[in-house]
């Protein structure tokens, strides 16, 4: 059944509706004077020629919203808000937020002033630091005094911090006129269903208006909140971002009705992530033996989404107190006693100073890209390979490049290549080949199997026995593009491969079941 629009209201709900209507048709004196959508085209790997001014200036060093500031930018989670309006068949209280965290407990709940000081200690050491988040380890918006206290603070005293929380969206409609008066620009809520009958099996009950409801009702009421809520924000131009876990069986083909319904009501992106159901977190699922998807189910349903809201595909389920680029946890680094001991001066000129360099390295990135896209592949060497569309693996610590030796590596970036781009599709974690100085050759197996659908790996450094194993599973490893930006790289090499394609040297398989035979790399880009 469609969700949508044809549910009873109840109660408050009716008013909310009503006050949405009435802030729709006056959403030019809103927060912002923008609608929330932009132009079809933007995205999270779009850049400035592709969205209003006003909207490139809130996503272009937003590490979540922008793929290409997410190589460049941090963000930091404080984690203000324990407490929870709902239940999710993929939480256990005692661990992060799955919406927003991978599970692990948060190491320190803060006060609102120990998490400004936090934030303060980290924007002066980490001056890329541009995104303060709250998403969690409840919902932000279950707790409004301390997330609204910790948000009106930093909006006084780190005034080019840009805010950002996220949610269940249960509590949303009644905290719009707050999120807009601390100037919060971005908000994502998780958004699992369209569909009560497939929501009662994510949800067991929620917590609304002082009473507890279960089962379908439950789902009802949160899924009219949560498009309540979505309507409200995008009225206002909050961008907002709805982040759906992908649960196997149970909603993975209904997420593309859920990306069609937000699209319809302004989301500005839409992240699909997987579900984490490891039963020694001692959630629902991970004890009923719900499963995750793989990498590839996963990116089979957001193929499936393409054409509808944008979508996000970096997302890497930050701790509710992660700090640093997505990816990376520098959280360690600042806790509450090694804050004490610190010299905290917050120094916005310096802080300018530093992202005006970071963003002209990324305008070189950018601009690398362009180059790559308009030399690399000469037609007439090429003939026959225009339809070609092929995944590498690429082992980065930041800043855009390959830099990153194989061994090192704790995930890997995805690329889709073709004649016309590199496009960015999601990352693999993966162990840590090098422990101690030495690889552990057992764990290649379980690194090959992840990335087993890509063509080649391209990284800094590789040893001989993990490269080898890499050829001999079809995969080329190649580590001439060290230090180069990725997405030349990635062109480059896929140009080479073209070539070597197109004059007979390398026959051509599409990866999964047919693999490409060992001992094919006799040419060209293949590390010797
Ligand atoms: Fe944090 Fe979320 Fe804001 Fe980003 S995270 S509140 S939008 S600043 Fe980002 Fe982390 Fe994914 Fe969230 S990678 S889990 S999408
Ligand atoms: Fe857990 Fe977040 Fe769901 Fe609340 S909204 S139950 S904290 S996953």
């Amino acid at each position: 059944m469609s969700s949508t629009t044809t549910f009873v209201s109840i109660g408050d709900l009716r008013k909310g509706r009503q006050a949405v209507s009435e802030v729709i048709e006056t959403a030019s004196g809103g927060c912002s004077t923008t609608g929330g959508a932009g132009k079809s085209s933007c995205g999270s790997s779009a850049g400035p020629d592709d969205m209003p001014q006003e909207i490139w200036d809130k996503v272009k060093n937003h590490p979540c919203y922008s793929e290409e500031a997410h190589h460049h930018f941090a963000r930091m989670h404080v984690a203000v808000a324990p407490a929870c309006n709902i239940q999710c068949n993929y939480c256990n209280r005692k661990y992060d937020c799955s919406n927003e965290s991978r599970p692990g407990v948060v190491s320190q709940k803060l006060t609102p002033d120990q998490a400004v000081k936090k934030v303060l200690a980290v924007a002066s050491e980490i001056p890329q630091m541009t995104v303060l988040g709250i998403a969690g380890p409840g919902d932000s918006l279950a707790n409004p005094k301390k997330t609204f206290d910790t948000m009106r603070q930093l909006a006084e005293k780190a005034p080019d911090i840009k805010l950002c929380l996220s949610t269940n969206g249960l509590a949303l409609p009644d905290q719009v006129d707050e999120i807009c008066k601390y100037n919060i620009d971005h908000v994502t809520i998780t958004i699992n269903m369209v569909d009560p009958a497939v929501g009662e099996k994510i949800y067991p009950w929620i917590f609304y208006d002082h009473k507890r409801y279960t089962g379908y009702e439950a789902a009802k009421i949160l899924h009219e909140r949560q498009m309540l809520g979505l309507e409200m924000l995008t009225a206002r131009g909050v961008l907002t971002k709805i982040n759906s876990v992908l649960i196997p069986g149970i909603n993975d083909e209904h997420l593309i009705e859920v990306n069609r319904e937000v699209k319809k009501r302004g989301a500005f992106l839409h992240n699909i992530m997987p579900l984490i159901s490891e039963p020694e977190h001692g959630t629902v699922f991970g004890l009923t033996g719900q499963r995750g998807p793989t990498a590839q189910e996963l990116k089979a349903v957001q193929d499936a989404c393409m054409g509808g809201a944008n979508l996000m595909r970096h997302c890497r389920q930050c701790r509710a107190d992660a700090v640093g680029l997505l990816g990376e946890d520098r959280s360690e680094e600042f806790t509450l006693d090694k804050i004490e001991a610190m010299d905290i001066h917050y120094d916005l000129d310096k802080r300018r100073a530093y992202q005006e360099k970071v963003e002209e390295e990324r305008q070189a990135q950018h601009q690398a890209k362009v180059n790559a896209l308009s030399n690399a592949f000469d037609a007439s060497l090429l003939a026959g390979t225009e339809e070609l569309k092929v995944l590498v693996a690429v082992a980065t610590e930041g800043h855009g490049r390959v830099n990153q030796h194989f061994g090192h590596a704790t995930e890997f970036q995805i690329f889709e290549v073709d004649r016309k781009q590199a496009l960015f599709v999601g990352h693999r974690r993966v162990d840590l080949y090098c422990q101690g100085g030495y690889g552990e050759d057992e764990q290649l197996p379980s690194i090959v199997s992840a990335i087993n659908d890509c063509h080649a790996v391209l990284v800094s450094k590789i040893g001989a026995c993990p490269r080898d194993e890499l050829k001999a599973a079809g995969i080329e490893p190649v580590d001439q593009y060290a230090h180069e930006f990725i997405e030349k790289a990635a062109l480059q090499w896929f140009a080479d491969y073209c070539e070597r394609v197109a004059s007979g040297a390398l026959q051509h398989h599409e990866r999964g079941d047919a693999r490409i035979r060992q001992g094919a790399f006799t040419g060209g880009q293949a590390v010797a």
